[in-house]
């Protein structure tokens, strides 16, 4: 009876102090502290800044933050509260980024552009003409492939990808003259982002890459720095690139998505029921920022049109001009991309385009 007595003893001792152990500082499956049996305090409040460089208001992602953020708060009655800073309040989108991998920054939007500097596998889906449509891109972008890509950036960076939103399908503008073919190119500087593919695209063009910040952009366009650009008609008119660029060409070369990237620490240190209700509502601004996106396009054309931009669209031999001229750009891809990426994500469009 003794040594049964002693062996329970010591049974319950060692269950008793590994629930000690995996209370303090444990985590459960999604690390909230309320799976690691610590006290969850229903009074806490989680505040998240959202930071961004898009404009303020009157922009698609900015309209659909400013949407979701009062869903988050009232789902969550209060208890997760978002901070919106737009503009590039925070920094340039690797800046913002860097703030992701350090936890100063909860959640940041940034484009493909951007997000190559980090991981570069993300630069396969900036080939040019690669996407036939939008629809087709947001079919591609809640692909398993997609999922693929997430989990490559948060494996390489430590920062999560939470959706996959849209930055839009980006044309050219221009101060000097309308772009109608790669021959209107050659000579122009050309602002793009810091992305090798859009480099090597604008060079296989015939223009000459300028990289320059996105909130250093009309200035630079103003004072005739650089001869155009290229973006999403719609972010072009709500940053008011289009009071400088008098020419619009609607090539639609490159579709480019807005990850939505999250610091891990600070989301999964919610209780697992705020951390539902803001994936849930994070899904739900990936359908509202997209259809915002569409919708503000076409408007935004009309209204460059009304302030006396010239708009214009290819015929298809200037559009089968620009493909051509692009064709060589997808050996930088898969150097800059790797093969693996790049042969991902071309299988996953095949596969998309066969139903
Ligand atoms: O993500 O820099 C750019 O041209 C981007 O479109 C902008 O940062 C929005």
């Amino acid at each position: 009876m003794k040594g049964k007595k002693l062996i329970a003893i010591l049974l319950i001792t060692l269950l008793a102090v590994s629930g000690i152990l995996t209370g303090c500082g444990g985590s459960g499956s999604n690390g909230s502290s309320e799976e690691s049996g610590t006290p969850v305090d229903d009074n806490k409040v989680y505040t998240l800044k959202w930071a961004h460089v898009s404009p303020a208001e009157n922009d698609k992602q900015a309209d659909a933050i400013i949407e979701i953020m009062a869903k988050i708060e009232e789902e969550s009655g209060g208890r997760i509260k978002i901070e919106h800073y737009p503009s590039s309040i925070l920094g340039n989108e690797e800046e913002i980024f860097e703030g992701l991998q350090l936890g100063t920054i909860e959640i940041g939007t940034l484009s493909a552009g951007s997000l190559g500097g980090f991981y570069p596998g993300v630069l396969a889906t900036t080939t040019p003409f690669l996407f036939q449509s939008r629809e087709e891109a947001w079919e591609f972008f809640d692909s398993e492939t997609a999922d693929w890509l997430a989990d490559q950036v948060f494996q390489n960076t430590g920062v999560k990808c939470v959706g996959w939103a849209e930055n839009g399908l980006r044309c050219f503008t221009s101060t000097k003259k309308q772009i109608k073919s790669p021959a209107d190119i050659k000579g122009m500087k050309i602002r793009t982002q810091q992305n090798p593919v859009t480099i090597a695209m604008v060079e296989s063009l015939g223009g000459s890459p300028q990289p320059i910040a996105f909130a250093e952009l009309y200035t630079a366009l103003s004072q005739g720095a650089v001869d155009g650009q290229e973006n999403p008609p719609s972010l072009i008119y709500t940053q008011g690139l289009y009071e400088v660029q008098p020419y619009l060409t609607l090539d639609y070369h490159v579709y480019d998505f807005l990850g939505i990237f999250v610091n891990p620490d600070s989301i999964e240190k919610m209780p697992a029921e705020l951390q539902e209700i803001f994936q849930k509502n994070i899904d739900e601004f990936v359908k509202i920022e997209r259809e915002k996106s569409r919708a503000y396009d076409e408007r935004d054309i009309e209204s460059m049109k009304n302030a006396g931009v010239s708009v214009y669209t290819l015929s298809q031999d200037e559009y089968k001009q620009m493909v051509d001229a692009c064709k060589p750009v997808i050996d930088v891809v898969r150097d800059k991309a790797g093969d693996e990426a790049v042969d991902k994500i071309l299988a996953q469009v095949e596969e998309l385009r066969k139903n």
